[in-house]
């Protein structure tokens, strides 16, 4: 008789996250829609499958009632998501204040925010109370979904309290934390007021990883030069305990980018762009609009680019779409504002009755008509100022099989530490310097392009984001029993 093979039980894991991965819309007491989110943390650990795993995060949406609380979580664990239920003061106080305005800016070097630099220092203590407070919110969630042989995997700067509260729990717990942002040199960190206990709180868990070497090096140094702990060739060691810190650079679900090329819709979008852009070069912005992803300098590059090559101007295109993100805080209104104003004049200047230089989209595009757009750019542009890592730049290089397109690719991106033998690398403050770049691509020969892609393309098919899950997973596992070693002898 034939025996069937039985597959070993998959590894539970609890992904915690500040937002699942998708986002709730209320349409009536108890009916809800639920649509995914856009962004690279999203988009990464979606390609993850060989695990069991669950989310736990915030959908996005305050729900102060009861019945409202029940008929969410229950169409969240359709989708094996979680939920973290915060309230609106919480969330203005955590989510915008601590994470988005103080953390968010101060790891892409931004610094602390400057305008209200007195009111900032006044709020900054009930803002850090709320963080925590979330945090711990987020691990009375893991504790309560928790089961015995779990690995709980925390990301990003939202974060960096729970590892602490989680080990409070339960000290036997796995847990790893993943940041998906730069850790900026300990020279920005220690400007931080909350330094030290952010830094201690992150030390719990017993794996760290970060995108890049550089990265986990500033983590190191910080807690080296703020704490005086020893740094060792594994991490961080504290009274005896190691806390693992290493890079574990992330990638995209490749395969899911090139099947989608075949598929007819995204064929047929493909046919509709060539028509519509038919005699053009396509060049293209994929962001989320956002301070450090270098939009303004990007178009400003593109606007000097034209500016000095006359022959080019009715034969490229900048397609720029940019979803709109953290709509409620004032500096990245300001930056919808900048944005327009910018595209607007560069259009005017430039623009003809028929044809404009910039298309500019507020908005996200679905799947296939963003894969579509990958496959017939000519020349991809990502300038941004600082950028964990830059998941655009991948899936880019994906859908250019065929096309064997140049990318444009800022040297203060992750990504340029694996894509930067096959791209132009930029300073992206050097819009002299971006807008020659854009010359040398759309000029290339073939047989270069040809050899660039296929460096970058090898690197993106085969360093996917689940290898980066399992391999960090792995280590988690491999850490957990090295530290139980130590231990016994
Ligand atoms: P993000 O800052 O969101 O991610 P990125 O890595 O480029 O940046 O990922 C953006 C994702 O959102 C991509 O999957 C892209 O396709 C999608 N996206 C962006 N604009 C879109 C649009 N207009 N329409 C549709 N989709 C859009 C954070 C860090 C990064 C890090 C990732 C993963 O800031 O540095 O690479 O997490 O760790």
């Amino acid at each position: 008789c034939e025996r069937k093979e039985r597959r070993p039980p998959k590894q539970r894991l609890l992904l915690v996250a500040n937002r699942l991965p998708v986002s709730a819309v209320r349409r009536g007491e108890d009916s809800w829609a639920l649509e995914i989110s856009v962004g690279g943390l999203v988009s990464a650990l979606l390609g993850v499958n060989e695990f069991e795993a669950r989310w736990i995060g915030w959908a996005g949406v305050n729900v102060p009632d009861e019945i409202g609380q029940r008929t969410l979580t229950r169409a969240l664990a359709e989708k094996r998501c979680i939920p973290v239920f915060l309230d609106e003061e919480v969330v203005h106080q955590y989510y915008n204040g601590y994470c988005n305005n103080i953390l968010w800016p101060l790891f892409h070097y931004l610094g602390l925010p400057q305008e209200d630099r007195l009111d900032t220092t006044r709020n900054f203590q009930s803002q850090f109370d709320a963080y925590k407070k979330a945090n711990q919110m987020f691990a009375d969630v893991v504790n309560e979904h928790y089961q015995e042989g779990d690995t709980v995997w925390c990301h990003d700067y939202h974060l960096m309290f729970l590892p602490k509260c989680l080990k409070e729990y339960n000290s036997k717990m796995k847990v790893g934390w993943f940041l998906h942002t730069p850790f900026p040199s300990s020279e920005i960190h220690r400007t931080l007021p909350s330094r030290s206990e952010l830094l201690r709180s992150v030390l719990a868990a017993d794996l760290v990883g970060f995108h890049t070497y550089d990265y986990a090096r500033h983590f190191v140094s910080a807690c080296t030069r703020i704490l005086g702990l020893e740094g060792t060739p594994d991490g961080v060691e504290d009274q005896g305990k190691i806390t693992r810190v290493a890079a574990f650079p992330i990638g995209i679900d490749s395969d899911r980018f090139i099947r989608a090329l075949e598929l007819p819709q995204v064929q047929d979008h493909i046919k509709e762009l060539k028509e519509r852009f038919a005699g053009r070069k396509v060049m293209l912005g994929v962001d989320r609009l956002d301070m450090i992803k270098g939009i303004p300098q990007k178009i400003l590059a593109f606007e000097k680019f034209l500016e000095e090559n006359g022959d080019w101007r009715d034969k490229v295109v900048l397609l720029q779409i940019a979803v709109p993100t953290r709509t409620d805080v004032p500096d990245y209104q300001k930056l919808t504002c900048q944005v327009h104003e910018i595209v607007g004049r560069i259009n005017g200047r430039f623009g003809t009755l028929t044809t404009v230089p910039i298309h500019h989209l507020d908005r996200s595009l679905d799947f296939y008509a963003l894969c579509a757009l990958y496959a017939v750019t000519d020349v991809a542009l990502v300038t941004s100022l600082r950028d964990g890592m830059n998941l655009v730049s991948y899936e880019f290089v994906a859908c250019q099989d065929s096309k064997k397109g140049v990318l444009i690719l800022s040297e203060f991106a992750g990504a340029a530490q694996s894509l930067g033998a096959g791209a132009i690398l930029v300073n992206p403050w050097n819009i002299t310097e971006v807008a020659a770049s854009i010359g040398y691509a759309l000029n290339m020969p073939a047989d270069e392009r040809e050899k660039r892609h296929n460096h970058n393309f090898m690197h993106v098919t085969t360093h996917t984001s689940q290898e980066w899950a399992e391999t960090f997973v792995s280590e988690l596992n491999d850490t957990i029993v090295e530290a139980q070693l130590r231990i016994r002898q």
